[in-house]
């Protein structure tokens, strides 16, 4: 009978834990699909012994467990939700139920990765990106040099006219360069220069290796992952992309092939939707970035803009002033 109790505690832990980390998700971070998932699980969980319910009920004695004391007293210390949701997650862990426990580990992982472990890979709102076709002239270098001086703290490399032994020579020197200002360095598709050149993440779009695969490559570093429709931005999540484009908001002249702008109305979409990161792009200039940040963008990349102005430095200093006015 003793046996009984102990599954009965087993089963009670297990469920407690599950519903306590649902209602974080639900209510806290309003993350639907986890809370569902976990939902299902407590179900789960509960229907193991629906046979023996009777049994394991009448087994119960929870006030003159010697365990509840002590749990009250820990439960008091429960100071944020990142440790209540570690110490949840703990509870559902019991042996008893090893396929629910492989299940639980894999939210837990997702939930913490989601909430907690990732930094968001997008710091300051300015992300620029290089196009040397567009820069009066001047070389990627030197676009670059002057963004470092603005104080942008993401730069992407992207360049479709060099070859590869051209690209990696600027990607060693941009390395450097963002290295020693600290700031991110980004590579637009090819996920071999990023590896070989030790940049922090790649950009890939939707023609481009599908960001599991790229995962299996570049470990855990950034992948960022170009979306026009709310359907590709809920597969980059499904695909555990680190951040998403969300474009082109406007018409843009510069990438070739491009869909039609999308607007503002997939820009709410995702505003409204998706949990990861997101950097608006296409068509942003000083003029309408302030429409796109009253919208709940909050980082806006950008290239004509900024590689085609006369005074880069200037111009960065314009943009962020003009995405402040509307805060
Ligand atoms: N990606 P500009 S739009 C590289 O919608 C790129 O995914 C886009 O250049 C997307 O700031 C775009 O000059 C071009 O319009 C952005």
């Amino acid at each position: 009978m003793k046996t009984f109790r102990i599954i009965d505690a087993n089963l009670n832990r297990a469920a407690e834990g599950l519903r306590v980390i649902e209602e974080i998700n639900r209510f806290i971070y309003e993350a639907s699909t986890i809370a569902k998932n976990i939902k299902e699980l407590r179900h789960k969980v509960r229907k193991t012994a629906k046979e023996f319910d009777n049994l394991l009920f009448s087994q119960r004695n929870s006030l003159t467990d010697c365990g509840f004391e002590i749990s009250q007293k820990e439960n008091a210390k429960e100071t944020d939700i990142k440790n209540l949701a570690i110490r949840n997650f703990k509870r559902v862990l019991a042996k008893e139920y090893e396929k629910y426990r492989f299940l639980s580990y894999n939210i837990e992982k997702k939930f913490f990765e989601l909430n907690f472990k990732k930094q968001n890979p997008l710091p300051g709102s300015i992300y620029c990106i290089t196009g040397e076709k567009f820069s009066l002239g001047r070389s990627n270098i030197f676009v670059v040099k002057e963004m470092i001086k603005a104080g942008v703290k993401i730069i992407q490399y992207r360049e479709k006219e060099k070859n590869t032994a051209e690209k990696y020579n600027e990607c060693i020197e941009i390395r450097k360069l963002t290295k020693k200002a600290g700031a991110l360095f980004i590579v637009n598709d090819n996920i071999d220069l990023a590896i070989a050149t030790d940049a922090d993440g790649v950009h890939v779009g939707q023609e481009d290796m599908p960001v599991k695969q790229a995962r299996k490559l570049i470990g855990n570093k950034i992948i960022g992952v170009s979306t026009h429709s709310p359907q590709q931005a809920e597969k980059a999540v499904e695909d555990e992309a680190d951040y998403i484009g969300v474009g082109p908001i406007f018409k843009t002249y510069t990438k070739k092939d491009v869909v039609k702008p999308v607007g503002y109305e997939y820009l709410n979409y995702v505003v409204e939707n998706i949990k990861i990161p997101f950097v608006a792009i296409g068509g942003i200039k000083t003029h309408n970035i302030a429409e796109v940040a009253k919208r709940g963008a909050n980082c806006f990349a950008m290239i004509t803009e900024i590689v085609a102005a006369e005074n880069i430095c200037e111009k960065i200093k314009n943009l962020i002033t003009a995405i402040n006015k509307t805060e």
